[in-house]
C-alpha cells in the first residue's frame, strides 16, 4: 500500500507514503484511488484531506516508470485528478516539505489547498525535458495569473510556500501544526456547496496575445537545443485561448510527444545519474563518516585558492599553507578579488563577503595545518615534489586525519605509500575553475577507507559538487579518456582539418568548446609536459606532432597571446591563425600525408567514439562504477552537451551497433590499431544491449 487511509471523525485523510518522496507511481495513484472511493461511500465522512508522509508531499509523477507500462497503467494521474476533482465532497491538500510536479497538480485538482511555511513548490518537469503533463499547465495560470505561472514552468524554479501565500493557490497557511489547520479547516468547508475547483477560474490577462509573443521570442532564444521550454509556453497559452478541456487535451499532447525525445531521455538519465553516483555498491549508505569541521589546502595557486572557495562557501574554515609570503599573499589577493567580483554582481551580500573571506586564512608553517579534519594538497603535478609534501604531511597532521591530493593524472596508491597511513589517503581530482566547475573526482586508492571515502562524498555534497569515485589508474575516468580524444583531434588536423574545423564541429553538437579552443584556455604546455612523460614511460602510443610543435613555437594558449588560435590583447576571442596552419600543412607534407576534406560527420564520430571506446575499457577494468558516471564526469567536467546526455548514454542512443561499424571504417585510415572495439563494447554491440 503506498497511500494509507483514516478517518477521524467526519473527516476522511488519505496520506501517500511512498518514500522517499512519495512520487504518483501506479501503486500510490491506485491507492489514492482507493481511498477517494471508501470517503464518498462513507456517509460518515464529510470532508477529505490528502496528504504526504516523511519529507514530502509528494515529489510528483514517479519519473523511473516513464517510457514504461505503467505510466500509462490506469489509474493515470489524469484519471487520479479527475476523481479528486468530480469528488461530491470537498477535498483539501495539506501540503509540506515538497510539492512539485505532478504533486502539485494532484493539489490543483483539489477543492482547496493548505500549506506550511517553506514548502517548496514548483513544476519542475521543464529540467526533465518534459511539461506537465497532468493538468499543471492550465491550473497554475488560473491561481497565480499568467505572468507568474508562464516563468514557474518555463523555469521549473521551485518558490517556497510563503512566497505565495497570498495568490488564489492556497486558501490558508498553516501555523503550527499542519494537520491540525487541516482537520479544522475541514470541519469549517465541510458543508459550503458549491464546491470551488480551479478548472472553474478564468486566466484574467488582458492584451495576453502581446505577453505570449514575447514569451516565445525570450524562450526560443534561450531553450538551445531543448524542445520543453517553448512547448510550455504553447501549453500555458492555451489556459487562456482554449477552453478547458481542450487545454487539457493539446497540453497532453505535448507532453507525450516530449516525453519521446532523446532530449528528455538524456536529462531523466542525468537525474537519475548525479543521485547513482553518490552511492557505491560496497560502501553502505550508514557508512560512519569523519567530522569535518575544518580544511587545510596545500598550495595558493589557481586551483588551490579555487578549491579553498568551495569550502569557504559552505561554512567551513580553510586554512592555506604557502612556501612564500609573496605566493601566499597573491593567492588570497586573487581569492579576495573573485569574491569581490561576486559581491560587484549583486550575488553576495556584503556580511557573506565578510563572512566567507574570513573563513579563509593562510600559513607559511605546516606546523599550523597539522589540526585540520582534511588537507587537500594542490601542488605541482610532479611525483618528486608529492613525495615532498606527503612525507611531510603524514609527519604533522594528526591522527585520523584525511590526506587527499588533486591529481589529475598520477597514481594515488604511490601518493598514499609515502606516508605511514594509506588508508587516510584519497584523491579529490577538482576542475578549473574549481569554485566553478561541479564535478569532483573522488579517486580511491587500494587501501582508501571505506569511511574515508564516505566522508568525502558526503564532503563533494557539502560543497555542492557531483562527486564521482573513480579507481587509480592513469589520468582516472576523465582525463584518461580525453586523451584519446586528443589525440584524434591530432590526427584530424594532419590529415585535413583545421583546429577552427574541428572546434566548430563539435561546438555545432553542442560542447562547450572544441579541442583546440580547450586548450588554449587550459594551457598547451600542460598537455605537452604529460606527453614529454609518455614518450618515455609509454613509447607505444602515437600522437601527432603537431602539438608539440606549437610549444615548441612557445604558443601555449590564451596565457602567452597565443595557441592554436591568435589572440589580442584584451580579447578572449579566438583568431584563425596562419602561422599554425601552415605549420599544420606542412607537417602532413613532411609525413607524406595528402591532406583531404573531412566531413563534421567524421570529425565529431572519430571524437566521441574515441571517448567512448576508451570508456568502455574503464568501464570493464572497473575504474568507473556504471556507465552514467562516466557521463556524469563528462557532462560536469568536461563541457559535453547536456542534451546528448554524455558520451555513453549519446552511443547508446546512436546505437552500439552504429558505433562499432564507424568504428570499422576508421581502423582502416591512419592510426587504425586506436579502433579497435573495447571488448565491453564489442559484446554489448553483438547483444544489441546498451551500456546504461
Ligand atoms: C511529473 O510530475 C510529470 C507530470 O507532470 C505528468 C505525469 C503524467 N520520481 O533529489 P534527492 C528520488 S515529472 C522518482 O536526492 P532531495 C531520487 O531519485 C516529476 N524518484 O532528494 C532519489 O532516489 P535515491 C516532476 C524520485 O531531498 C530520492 O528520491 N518532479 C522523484 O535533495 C531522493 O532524491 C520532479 O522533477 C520522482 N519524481 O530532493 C522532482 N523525485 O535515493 C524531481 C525524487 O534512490 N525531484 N526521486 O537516489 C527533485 O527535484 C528532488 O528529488 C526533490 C528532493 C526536491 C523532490
Amino acid at each position: 500500500m503506498s497511500a494509507e487511509y483514516q478517518v477521524n471523525g467526519q473527516i476522511a485523510v488519505i496520506t501517500l507514503n511512498n518514500p522517499p518522496v512519495n512520487g504518483l507511481g501506479h501503486a500510490t495513484r491506485s491507492a489514492i484511488v482507493d481511498g477517494m472511493k471508501q470517503a464518498l461511500h462513507n456517509d460518515a465522512v464529510k470532508a477529505i484531506i490528502i496528504t504526504g508522509a516523511g519529507k514530502a508531499f509528494s515529489g510528483g509523477a514517479d519519473i523511473k516508470e516513464f517510457n514504461s507500462p505503467k505510466a500509462m497503467a490506469e489509474p493515470t494521474l489524469h484519471t487520479v485528478i479527475n476523481v479528486v476533482e468530480g469528488s461530491s465532497k470537498p477535498v483539501i491538500a495539506a501540503i509540506h516539505s515538497v510539492c512539485m510536479g505532478g504533486g502539485l497538480e494532484l493539489a490543483l485538482g483539489c477543492n482547496y489547498r493548505i500549506a506550511s511555511a517553506g514548502a517548496q513548490i514548483a513544476l519542475p518537469e521543464v529540467k526533465l525535458g518534459i511539461l506537465p503533463g497532468a493538468g499543471g499547465t492550465q491550473r497554475l495560470p488560473r491561481v497565480l495569473g499568467l505572468e507568474m505561472a508562464l516563468n514557474m514552468i518555463v523555469s521549473g524554479t521551485a518558490v517556497a510556500s510563503e512566497k505565495l501565500a497570498k495568490t488564489a493557490l492556497f486558501n490558508e497557511m498553516a501555523e503550527g501544526d499542519l494537520m491540525q489547520a487541516a482537520m479544522a479547516f475541514a470541519e469549517k468547508v465541510a458543508d459550503v456547496r458549491p464546491l470551488p475547483r480551479v478548472r472553474d477560474m478564468k486566466v484574467d490577462y488582458p492584451n495576453y496575445e502581446a505577453y505570449l509573443q514575447f514569451s516565445r521570442n525570450t524562450v526560443r532564444a534561450m531553450s538551445g537545443p531543448f524542445p520543453a521550454p517553448l512547448k510550455c509556453v504553447e501549453a500555458v497559452a492555451a489556459a487562456v485561448t482554449k477552453k478547458f478541456d481542450d487545454g487539457i487535451k493539446f497540453e497532453r499532447s505535448l507532453f507525450l510527444d516530449l516525453v519521446q525525445t532523446n532530449e528528455s531521455k538524456a536529462l531523466r538519465h542525468a537525474f537519475f545519474g548525479e543521485r547513482a553516483a553518490s552511492k557505491l555498491p560496497d560502501v553502505p549508505e550508514d557508512t560512519p563518516v569523519r567530522p569535518i569541521k575544518s580544511v587545510a589546502v596545500i598550495g595558493a595557486g589557481t586551483m588551490g585558492g579555487g578549491i579553498a572557495m568551495n569550502f569557504a562557501n559552505a561554512g567551513i574554515p580553510v586554512k592555506i599553507l604557502e612556501m612564500k609570503q609573496e605566493a601566499l599573499d597573491k593567492g588570497l589577493a586573487t581569492i579576495r578579488k573573485n569574491y569581490e567580483n561576486t559581491m560587484k554582481k549583486g550575488k553576495l551580500t556584503p556580511e557573506k563577503f565578510e563572512q566567507r573571506v574570513g573563513l579563509i586564512t593562510g600559513t607559511l608553517s605546516y606546523d599550523e595545518i597539522g589540526q585540520a579534519d582534511i588537507v587537500i594538497e594542490a601542488v605541482f603535478e610532479d611525483m618528486g615534489v608529492k613525495e615532498q609534501v606527503f612525507k611531510k604531511l603524514d609527519e604533522v597532521m594528526k591522527p585520523g586525519a584525511i590526506l587527499a591530493s588533486n591529481t589529475s593524472t598520477l597514481d594515488v596508491d604511490k601518493i598514499a605509500a609515502f606516508t605511514k597511513r594509506p588508508q587516510d589517503v584519497i584523491g579529490t581530482h577538482f576542475f578549473s575553475p574549481a569554485n566553478v566547475m561541479k564535478l569532483l573526482e573522488i579517486v580511491r586508492g587500494k587501501l582508501t577507507a571505506k569511511d574515508v571515502l564516505a566522508t568525502v562524498m558526503g564532503l563533494s555534497k557539502k560543497i555542492k559538487k557531483t562527486g564521482v569515485v573513480s579507481g587509480v589508474c592513469d589520468g582516472f575516468i576523465g582525463n584518461r579518456m580525453i586523451e584519446q580524444y586528443s589525440r584524434q583531434a591530432g590526427f584530424l588536423l594532419e590529415e585535413g582539418c583545421t583546429p577552427e574545423q574541428v572546434d566548430k564541429a563539435v561546438e555545432k553538437l553542442g560542447f562547450a568548446m572544441g579541442p583546440f579552443r580547450m586548450g588554449d584556455l587550459a594551457g598547451n604546455d600542460i598537455g605537452w609536459y604529460i606527453r614529454k612523460r609518455r614518450y618515455v614511460e609509454k613509447p607505444q602510443i602515437t600522437y601527432s606532432k603537431t602539438a608539440d610543435l606549437l610549444c615548441e613555437m612557445g604558443r601555449f594558449g590564451q596565457k602567452t597571446g597565443a595557441g592554436w588560435y591568435d589572440y589580442k590583447p584584451g580579447d578572449r576571442k579566438a583568431y584563425s591563425s596562419s602561422v599554425v596552419n601552415e605549420m599544420i600543412v606542412k607537417h602532413s607534407a613532411d609525413l607524406g600525408i595528402e591532406r583531404r576534406k573531412i566531413s563534421d560527420q567524421e570529425i565529431v564520430e572519430r571524437l566521441i567514439y574515441a571517448l567512448v571506446n576508451e570508456a568502455a575499457h574503464i568501464l570493464e577494468e572497473g575504474i568507473a562504477t556504471r556507465a552514467s558516471d562516466i557521463d556524469m564526469v563528462y557532462l560536469t567536467g568536461y563541457g559535453f552537451p547536456l542534451h546528448t546526455g554524455g558520451p555513453m548514454f549519446y552511443a547508446d542512443t546512436v546505437g552500439l551497433q552504429n558505433v562499432v561499424m564507424s568504428m570499422q571504417k576508421y581502423a582502416k585510415g591512419r592510426h587504425g590499431d586506436a579502433w579497435t572495439p573495447a571488448p565491453l563494447l564489442a559484446r554489448l554491440a553483438a547483444e544489441g544491449k546498451t551500456f546504461n
